[in-house]
């Protein structure tokens, strides 16, 4: 076999197989294999083979878990002056321009079944604008309320980077400062078999995967991104997932009850809707703030209710943060104690046997490692929770139908529409759960939240008339 330092490496990791067919190669395929082969740090995936498969990983750690604290909405109990503190404290952040939008976007969409790359799936009810197209126009208008245009990062996979790119660019940013846009790719991580050796996709590259959400902490790092914002005075960063058009892009309240508290990194919970609902779970342990992963929660945990009746678990994570710029550089360092746990998926990764020849299997044949971003709320100063309304900031598009599908999400932003022209005097008729009878939608640039909306609404001199297919923008 060809004499290669990196080849070596491998041979003295036990993963030679890598470079089996290298000599059969063509010498771009060569070149291809190697570039691959140097993104790999074996040393950390022989330290996830012994811990996450040869030990098994360490079980989620249940003892003295308890529910996390959190803030509750004025509807719920909070303290209204509380909130409107926080509130004209997060706008006077937005005034000063020191707030960035953040998407991540790596994803690979496979519940979905979408080919592309996620943001790019329509979903609006009348425009059926895409899921980029609605957060693009949050924070345009957002930017124009504040009087600061408001930089947004996107995080993208190899695998969607320059589709993501170029579908930006045919719709000229939607109306965005093109500079004021940012992709970057997350790192990937090598897929295993369960004896920890590095698997094949074809003879002559690697099964590499995105390395879960939590890779955005060391991308923002590596792509410049925190240099960036630290020239342009941005410390702060508004994080949320590509999956959920409802989301407040950048939410003044939000960002006002982090910055009152000095917390360096805050999450919103929503009240999980049933107790095997697929989202994170708040808790309390050892004085500090965790999220334990619905998969990792016990049912008996899951379903335990309170005096009240309620679900004694009950705060959800939907996924929305908001992270101080310096904390994302601490912990993207990974200096000692400060690294995120990989966690270990089985999944059915294509692969090749010892022949060459494909193989596509039809259970699980390997191990990918991820980081998730929610772990690194343990290691902030300071963390908090605060409540917000699932009507009003939660309906992601996951799967195709059923639960979280495109169909459930555009009923919920009617509902929205319809929630908002109500407030004004202006609601169409709707059945009892506020979905009206026909199509209509709002746009961003019109109104993004329900104040924003009130405030258009207010200035219309004449009203539209409120009828099929309405658009307001
Ligand atoms: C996530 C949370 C869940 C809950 C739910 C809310 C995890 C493990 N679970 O569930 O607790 O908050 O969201 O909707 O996160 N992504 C990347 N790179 C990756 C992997 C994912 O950018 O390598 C992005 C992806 O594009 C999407 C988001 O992260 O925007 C969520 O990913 P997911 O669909 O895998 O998360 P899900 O639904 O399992």
């Amino acid at each position: 076999m060809a004499n290669h330092p990196l080849i070596e490496k491998f041979q003295k990791a036990g993963q030679g197989h890598v470079f089996a067919f290298f000599d059969q190669a063509t010498p771009a395929e060569q070149r291809r294999l190697l570039e691959e082969a140097a993104e790999i740090d074996l040393g950390e995936v022989a330290r996830l083979t012994q811990t996450l498969l040869k030990q098994g990983g360490a079980a989620v750690a249940l003892d003295g878990l308890a529910p996390a604290p959190y803030e509750p909405r004025p509807e719920h109990g909070g303290d209204a002056t509380a909130w409107a503190e926080a509130r004209a404290a997060g706008e006077a952040v937005l005034r000063a321009g020191r707030v960035a939008a953040f998407t991540v976007a790596g994803g690979q969409g496979t519940r979905l079944g979408y080919d592309g790359p996620k943001g790019t799936f329509p979903v609006t009810p009348v425009r059926a604008k895409p899921l980029f197209q609605v957060f693009a126009e949050k924070i345009l208008a957002a930017g124009r309320r504040y009087g600061r245009p408001l930089h947004w990062f996107i995080m993208t996979s190899h695998a969607n980077h320059a589709a993501t790119e170029a579908f930006f660019a045919e719709h000229r940013f939607f109306g965005l400062d093109r500079g004021r846009v940012h992709f970057f790719r997350q790192g990937r991580m090598p897929a295993v078999d369960f004896a920890g050796r590095i698997l094949l996709e074809t003879k002559s590259s690697l099964a590499l995967s995105p390395d879960g959400h939590g890779g955005s902490l060391r991308a923002l790092q590596r792509s410049g991104a925190l240099d960036l914002m630290q020239r342009e005075g941005v410390d702060t960063l508004s994080y949320f997932q590509v999956d959920n058009p409802l989301v407040r892009c950048v939410d003044p309240a939000f960002l006002g009850w982090h910055v009152r508290r000095g917390s360096e990194m805050s999450s919103k919970m929503v009240a999980k809707a049933y107790a095997e609902e697929k989202v994170g779970v708040f808790c309390a342990q050892g004085g500090r703030l965790t999220v334990v992963e619905y998969s990792d929660l016990p049912a008996a945990l899951q379903r335990e209710t309170n005096a009240a009746g309620g679900l004694r678990y009950v705060a959800g994570s939907i996924a929305i943060h908001v992270l101080d710029r310096e904390f994302v550089r601490r912990m993207a360092g990974g200096g000692e104690g400060v690294a995120l746990p990989f966690h270990r998926a089985d999944k059915k990764i294509p692969t090749i046997d010892a022949a060459g020849a494909p193989v596509r299997p039809d259970k699980p044949n390997g191990v990918k490692f991820e980081l998730f971003v929610f772990d690194a709320v343990p290691f902030a100063r300071a963390p908090l929770v605060i409540e917000t309304l699932r009507a009003d900031e939660f309906s992601p598009v996951k799967n195709a139908d059923g639960a979280d599908s495109p169909l459930t999400c555009r009923n919920d932003q009617l509902r929205q529409f319809v929630r908002w022209l109500r407030a004004e005097g202006a609601a169409p008729a709707s059945d009892a759960t506020g979905l009206p009878a026909f199509p209509l939608e709002v746009s961003p640039l019109f109104g993004y939240d329900e104040d924003s909306f009130a405030d258009s609404w207010r200035r219309l001199a004449v009203k539209p008339r409120i009828e099929p297919g309405l658009y307001l923008e």
